[in-house]
């Protein structure tokens, strides 16, 4: 209501807004420009966390509080345009969670979809349904909605990941279930298990006693070794897209869509030197910078990129990156949802 419509009768419409106030009626007239806007815009603005000092505070915060204690000790990553959200873009959650040697973080289950991407460390685990996924530095992990799961570290070393989560998108919902189960949920199968059955292009019968995963979301680890290993030959042989550069995208092999209903994830190699051409798309969207340096211009404005910094692009901001050095990107949105609801452009 910035700026009032012209109107003869402005003072006798104050007067009847006021009065249909207490009956909760409002004048929609006076509002639709804001409601339904041209292009999207949004509150959420560009920002970079660098690593090494949210290391250093979630490290003090070791020293103070336990995972059992906290239940997860995480730094939120908030952004500062979405004060009092938890939110890193309008949909979605991002945190880094700590595991020190000989730690549990307790098994719960939630509606809340989760992915973890290793930031540092090699040896701690998270158990999905009683399955362990041993977990390295920038493996991706899954922990999709309502499947059960805790992590421990058996390793002598903390590890550090980052937590995605579409909180915010389960709480426009307003849809939130959670169970808590405690300590560690017990072994259901060994470790890489489901990489068998389920990670090969294969699968077993449905109905048969070997179906052990849920069918439609079966796979939940997406180790580092494998997908690098499938960009640095995607980088041999072809041209960089663009304006993606050679990207991937982590799928469900149960549909060949993206990795959970609500939460797309994928990779990507900028070669040194590279420069993209500006993209913008409406799914708001969180980078970490796995390897290299380099620079993102998000509408016009510069951020230097680093190893292990974490940097989020707002829906529809113009992006362009520059890669000074090979620069591999893991980045997380939620596109999956959008496409779902015929929201989701590109321009
Ligand atoms: C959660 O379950 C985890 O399982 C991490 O590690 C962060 C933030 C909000 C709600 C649930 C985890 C979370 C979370």
């Amino acid at each position: 209501m910035d700026t009032p419509l012209p109107n003869d009768n402005r003072s006798a419409l104050e007067a009847l807004y006021a009065q249909m106030r207490p009956s909760s009626l409002y004048p929609l007239w006076e509002v639709l420009h804001a409601l339904v806007t041209p292009a999207p815009g949004t509150e959420a603005r560009a920002w970079r966390w660098q690593y090494a000092p949210a290391r250093e505070y979630l490290l003090r915060a070791g020293d103070l509080i336990s995972a059992e204690q906290a239940e997860r000790r995480v730094l939120i990553l908030e952004n500062p345009g979405l004060p009092g959200t938890s939110a890193i873009t309008n949909s979605l959650y991002a945190g880094l969670q700590l595991i020190l040697p000989g730690e549990v973080a307790p098994c719960h289950r939630h509606t809340q979809s989760a992915l973890r991407f290793v930031m540092e460390g090699q040896g701690a685990h998270t158990a999905v349904d009683g399955e362990r996924a041993m977990m390295s530095a920038f493996d991706l992990v899954l922990t999709p909605n309502w499947q059960w799961h805790d992590h421990g570290n058996h390793s002598g070393a903390p590890m550090i990941w980052l937590d995605g989560l579409d909180i915010p998108t389960v709480r426009f919902y307003a849809a939130s279930f959670a169970e808590r189960m405690g300590g560690e949920h017990p072994q259901t199968a060994p470790a890489g298990d489901t990489a068998q059955r389920y990670g090969r292009n294969l699968r077993p019968f449905g109905g048969s006693i070997a179906a052990r995963r849920p069918a439609g979301l079966p796979l939940f680890h997406y180790p580092y070794q494998e997908w690098r290993e499938s960009l640095a030959a995607m980088a041999r042989v072809g041209a960089p897209d663009p304006r993606l550069g050679h990207a991937l995208e982590f799928i469900n092999p149960a549909d060949g869509g993206p990795v959970m209903p609500t939460i797309s994830a994928h990779v990507r190699l900028l070669p040194k030197g590279f420069s993209t051409a500006p993209r913008r798309a409406t799914d708001g969207t969180v980078f970490v910078v796995v390897e290299g340096q380099g620079s993102a211009m998000v509408a016009g404005e510069t951020i230097p990129l680093a190893e292990r910094d974490l940097l989020v692009v707002p829906s529809w901001s113009e992006l362009v990156l520059h890669a000074d050095s090979d620069l591999v990107l893991f980045g997380y949105s939620d596109r999956a949802a959008q496409e779902k609801l015929g929201l989701w452009r590109e321009g």
